[in-house]
């Protein structure tokens, strides 16, 4: 019987809350399914470990997380710090750090949930974010700080082995999806070398998948497809900063940021990879008991299917579209009120109650 061993970091704000849930969860699918088992163990990482040792994470963080199967992620963001010190000392630490550079991040509306699009068709995306370069290579500096003549300087950087790797994923992708159709993003207007390296190299690739119709679009109008054409759209591929904000607005598109999953993959499996919800740490529902659980499900779901465990994954699903097509328990962003652990409590009950 196979054995995943599972680093559980919540992180910061409501990270922790829906990570222990996720687990949760984890558990109820792992007890009905049988046939495979997870060790979890729980890492305190993140902003209140920096007040304790002045970093994020240990220096031989990656080393500790190497052995393990999989990264189960809560969110990074604490207004005690600035930003780029908590994103960049843990999340893009491990991302980096292992080479998850395939960010694969899908949306659609679940049974119940309702879209804010007058037409929401059959929004079923999923966007592949490049997720070890481009504009967050972290090249760059600055200057004269606090002078008048000040220079600040954040470089793209975009290799050729980096675009490759990523289309090449998200071709290979959406061949496996019924509709078999990618769209490229860029910025290749105004962004007119690295963006333009994006399309030549995405020209290029297309004869080898002939069975994937193409197109491309400039990401500002990639805004107006998705809110108005969203049928238009299946797998969409795009640099780490446009895929970064293309996808909260297909999580906010698709009902609410709070069920959105991610998967930071090393596809080649030389790393661990690590799945977290998109959600940031949402510092203004911290300890309230209202976070919506349902990403980190959709994420643990997601998690359970990469380590060949797909079975269990769908049922975590088909639970938790039990508990949403029911329209109770939500939480306050799908327009219910109840709280984390009501919605946790159902799908588990969902997940032992299910004779299938
Ligand atoms: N769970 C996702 C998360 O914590 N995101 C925090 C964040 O600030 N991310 C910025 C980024 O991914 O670019």
């Amino acid at each position: 019987m196979a054995d995943y061993r599972i680093a559980a970091i919540g992180g910061d704000g409501i990270g922790p809350e829906v990570v222990r849930a996720g687990i949760e969860v984890l558990r109820a699918a792992e007890q009905r399914e049988g046939g495979f088992s997870l060790t979890f163990e729980t890492f305190p990482w993140g902003s209140d470990y920096y007040f304790e040792h002045s970093r994020m994470m240990p220096d031989d963080g990656l080393e500790t997380l190497k052995p393990f199967d999989a990264i189960y992620f809560g969110a990074v963001g604490d207004m005690r710090l600035p930003d780029d010190v908590t994103l960049w000392g843990l999340r893009l630490k491990i991302c980096q750090g292992f080479d998850q550079y395939a960010n694969v991040r899908p949306a659609r509306v679940l049974k119940g949930v309702t879209s804010p699009l007058r037409n929401p068709g059959n929004l079923d995306w999923v966007i592949v974010r490049e997720n070890s370069e481009g504009e967050y290579s972290g090249a760059g500096g600055r200057v004269h700080r606090g002078l008048p003549e000040e220079v600040a300087v954040d470089a793209s950087v975009f290799t050729r082995t980096g675009c490759e790797r990523i289309q090449r994923f998200a071709f290979e992708l959406a061949r496996k999806r019924p509709r078999k159709k990618l769209t490229l993003v860029t910025k290749s207007n105004a962004q007119r070398h690295g963006m333009v390296m994006w399309d030549e190299i995405f020209a290029a690739l297309k004869g080898d998948y002939p069975d994937v119709e193409t197109d491309k679009v400039l990401v500002d109008a990639a805004t107006v497809r998705m809110t108005l054409h969203p049928d238009s759209l299946d797998v969409i591929v795009a640099s780490n900063l446009h895929a970064d904000i293309l996808s909260d607005l297909a999580a906010a598109l698709s009902g609410s940021i709070g069920v959105a999953p991610t998967a930071n993959l090393n596809p080649e499996g030389r790393f661990p990879s690590m799945f977290e919800p998109i959600h940031g740490s949402a510092p203004d529902i911290v300890g309230k008991n209202v976070a919506n659980p349902i990403g980190t499900f959709w994420t643990a779901a997601f998690m359970l299917e990469s380590l060949g465990e797909a079975k269990a994954g769908a049922r975590i699903m088909r639970a938790v579209e039990r508990v949403t097509s029911a329209g109770s328990p939500l939480t306050p962003d799908l327009g219910g009120n109840a709280t984390t652990d009501d919605v946790t409590r159902a799908v588990c009950e969902a997940i032992a109650g299910e004779n299938e």
